[in-house]
């Protein structure tokens, strides 16, 4: 499974102008009812290289999933109202992109009348807290019950999830909570949305908007969190999105960009999730798989069969600068660059394993 992300902002700040900009969608804009999804190749300029030194008959590259709900204002998630629907749709992403409108023009319309970061990442947080602090209650009321009967695993959960919501009620989003690790897997199941690593967008308008003062405070909000922020040409991208993929660079150039708005993400979301591709590659195929960076070696080799990590005996790993540096696979081995790594060798971004199990 690829990497699933979720869109969320105010009502026309841009969210399906990015959308489309990232996966060439070419979704209509603006006052959608409709949720869009849409699933998008990784672009990996390894992949190319890999091609042309195994020449399989198929390749298999990593996918990103982009869901694009309409927009959150102000009070449309309280008492179970239409935003806990919408938000229904991103309970399964793994990470947040929060678009926000960081241009002015008056010409466009918008859901305020101002432009101005701080207040609207507050608005959808606090969106995103009502959908939880309901996800909570719901739970706490089939816990008590449990705990009441004399549950003691039950009456664990039941705490955490009370001290949780206590600090969404105060305005914390579970994010910032600072959690546990025990306190985390009581909550696992509530796929709570304002724990998500949350990646914000900054939509703006022309090249001049890159340095203004709404992207600086965006910015300021993303680094005190922790986070990034990555800017977007939402209208200019999307447009060039639905150009053929040999005339994009030209365009993108033109705009002073030297990679795609997805290219960008990608690489931000990689890194607050903290994501490394690897490789199996032979004559049959290439194909590309993600895990966590720092899991070991059966972690990453159940992302590839489950029997793999159950029966996991050792992974052959070339290094991916090894084998372009010296062509083939026959050359790494002569070289004596193949290595038998066991349990706990880490992935390294790149690797190009085969892993030896029981079946
Ligand atoms: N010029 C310009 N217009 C933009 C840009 N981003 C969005 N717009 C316009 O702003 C309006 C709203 O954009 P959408 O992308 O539909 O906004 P949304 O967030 O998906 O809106 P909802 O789905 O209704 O919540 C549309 O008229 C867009 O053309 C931009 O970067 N530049
Ligand atoms: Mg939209």
């Amino acid at each position: 499974m690829g990497l699933k992300c979720g869109l969320v902002g105010l009502p026309a700040c841009g969210k399906t102008t990015i959308y489309n900009a990232i996966t060439a969608a070419g979704a209509a804009s603006y006052g959608g009812v409709e949720m869009n999804q849409a699933t998008v190749n990784v672009p990996d300029s390894r992949i190319q290289s890999l091609i042309e030194i195994y020449h399989p008959s198929k390749i298999v590259p990593a996918t990103l999933e982009v869901v694009d709900i309409p927009g959150l204002k102000a009070g449309s998630t309280a008492g179970g109202g239409h935003g806990t629907k919408l938000l229904g749709h991103i309970k399964d992403v793994e990470a947040v992109l929060q678009v926000v409108r960081c241009f002015e023009d008056n010409h466009i319309p918008f859901e305020y009348d101002t432009i101005n970061p701080k207040r609207d990442v507050e608005t959808i947080d606090l969106e995103l807290m009502v959908a939880d602090s309901q996800t909570l209650h719901n739970k706490i009321n089939r816990l008590s019950k449990k705990a009441h009967s004399g549950d003691r695993a039950a009456a664990r959960e039941l705490a955490d999830c009370e001290k949780v919501k206590a600090n969404l009620d105060e305005g914390i989003p579970a994010r910032k909570q600072g959690l546990s690790s025990s306190e985390l897997s009581s909550l696992y199941e509530c796929n709570l949305v304002s724990l998500k690593p949350m990646l914000y967008i900054a939509n703006i308008k022309s090249a001049d908007d890159a340095q203004n003062s709404y992207v600086k405070a965006l910015q300021s909000i993303a680094d005190a969190e922790g986070s990034e922020m990555i800017i977007i040409r939402g209208q200019d991208e999307a447009e060039i999105s639905q150009l053929d993929p040999e005339d994009r660079p030209e365009f993108l150039a033109e705009l002073g960009l030297g990679e795609s708005s997805m290219e960008r993400l990608l690489r931000a979301a990689y890194h607050i999730l903290g994501l490394v591709s690897f490789f199996t590659a032979g004559d049959k195929e290439v194909h590309v798989w993600t895990c966590r960076q720092g899991d070991q070696a059966p972690t990453a080799a159940g992302k590839i069969h489950s029997d793999m990590e159950k029966g996991f005996i050792r992974m052959e790993v070339i290094h991916y600068p090894d084998l372009i540096q010296l062509g083939s696979e026959a050359a790494v081995d002569k070289a004596g660059k193949r290595y038998l790594e066991g349990k706990t060798y880490q992935i390294q971004d790149g690797d190009i394993v085969v892993v030896r199990f029981n079946a």
